[in-house]
């Protein structure tokens, strides 16, 4: 049953015994990610009254320039969790190459991985446009008591134990799933606590708003052109049922379209061909909380949480939201496909 203004410390609790395997630690793991994410949005918050807007100078592995807050929240997040001593190893957007959290006696014992892009969206941050967190957690496969290997980065979605995302909006809020639906926790700041304000989270079956980057129309395969088309025309009665909704902020777009129903991609383009959005800590788990709120996540094709990662940073064509917008839009990519 779902309590008005429950915690989620206090949901967290309640909902233990449903994190299967987990004596405790995914707990304390969801409550780390809790607390970076309360420090990033004090500075995001601010990032206008602060020399952090600025680019940090440097560039990440994806060749783009690191904003100040990329590099603040990346570091945020990556000393919370190292200090809570749960996980034993990280992946980050941020990072070329993963990081191994040796534990207490360099004994290797914890058993989750996190994969995270700490500050998606951040060319939006100095325009004052909502950015978000994502997370994707997994146990780990290779030997407990021995470093982290890729192996443990490089598994498909389908094994995720937990996901979430922070968008840090006009309210902050923390989304999250462990395989028993999706549940939002909006962030009282006068406080510092988060409270259940979207329990159960459901994607709409069908949806009116579709997200997409129509800048790169002429670089888009003929099916998603197809599919932009067939949203674009007009019923016999002179009715648009679509609209177009696109901020360029995927967790944003994501939240929105979860909430009224709409459909977001990134598809293939003949300058990037796999896409622009990463398999690992953008994809999976935002396909996990799609999935777990009745909605759909795919490559145009395939789904995304099915596919076999071979690159910690690979990026793939990403379609995904309201079921029946996902279905839609991969008829006509299997139609344009066909010789
Ligand atoms: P474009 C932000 O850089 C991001 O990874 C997603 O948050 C967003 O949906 C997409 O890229 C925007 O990309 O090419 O449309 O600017």
């Amino acid at each position: 049953m779902n309590k008005t203004f429950q915690t989620l410390g206090e949901f967290i609790i309640e909902n233990q015994s449903e994190f299967a395997y987990s004596s405790g630690e995914l707990s304390r793991l969801i409550n780390s990610i809790r607390l970076a994410a309360k420090v990033v949005n004090h500075e995001v918050n601010k990032a206008g009254l602060v020399d952090i807007t600025g680019a940090a100078g440097d560039t990440n592995i994806q060749g783009e320039d690191q904003q100040k807050l990329d590099v603040y929240a990346n570091e945020r997040f990556i000393q919370t969790l190292t200090n809570r001593e749960i996980v034993c190893g990280i992946a980050s957007e941020e990072n070329d190459d993963f990081i191994t959290i040796e534990g207490h006696n360099e004994d290797h014992q914890n058993k989750y991985v996190v994969l995270i892009d700490p500050l998606d969206g951040s060319s939006n941050i100095d325009v004052n446009v909502s950015v978000g967190t994502i997370f994707s957690i997994y146990r780990r496969v290779t030997k407990s008591g021995t470093p982290v290997t890729i192996d443990d980065f490089l598994q498909k979605g389908n094994q995720q134990v937990a996901a979430g995302y922070i968008v840090y909006g006009t309210s902050t809020m923390i989304v999250y799933t462990t395989g028993h639906g999706v549940n939002g926790f909006t962030l009282n700041p006068a406080i510092g606590t988060y409270y259940l304000s979207h329990p159960n989270m459901k994607f709409p079956e069908d949806g009116h708003i579709y997200s997409i980057n129509e800048g790169n129309y002429i670089q888009f395969p003929q099916g998603v052109k197809d599919y932009i088309k067939y949203c674009q025309e007009e019923t016999e009665d002179g009715e648009r049922p679509y609209t177009s909704r696109y901020i360029g902020s995927l967790v944003s777009d994501i939240h929105r379209n979860m909430i009224k129903g709409g459909i977001y991609i990134y598809p293939e383009t003949s300058k990037a061909p796999n896409g622009k959005l990463r398999l690992l800590y953008e994809c999976n788990p935002m396909a996990f909380l799609a999935e777990q709120a009745g909605g759909k996540a795919s490559n145009g094709y395939q789904r995304i949480m099915d596919i076999q990662p071979t690159e910690l940073h690979q990026r793939v064509p990403f379609f995904c939201g309201s079921k029946n917008m996902v279905t839609k839009a991969e008829e006509f990519m299997a139609k344009s496909s066909k010789p």
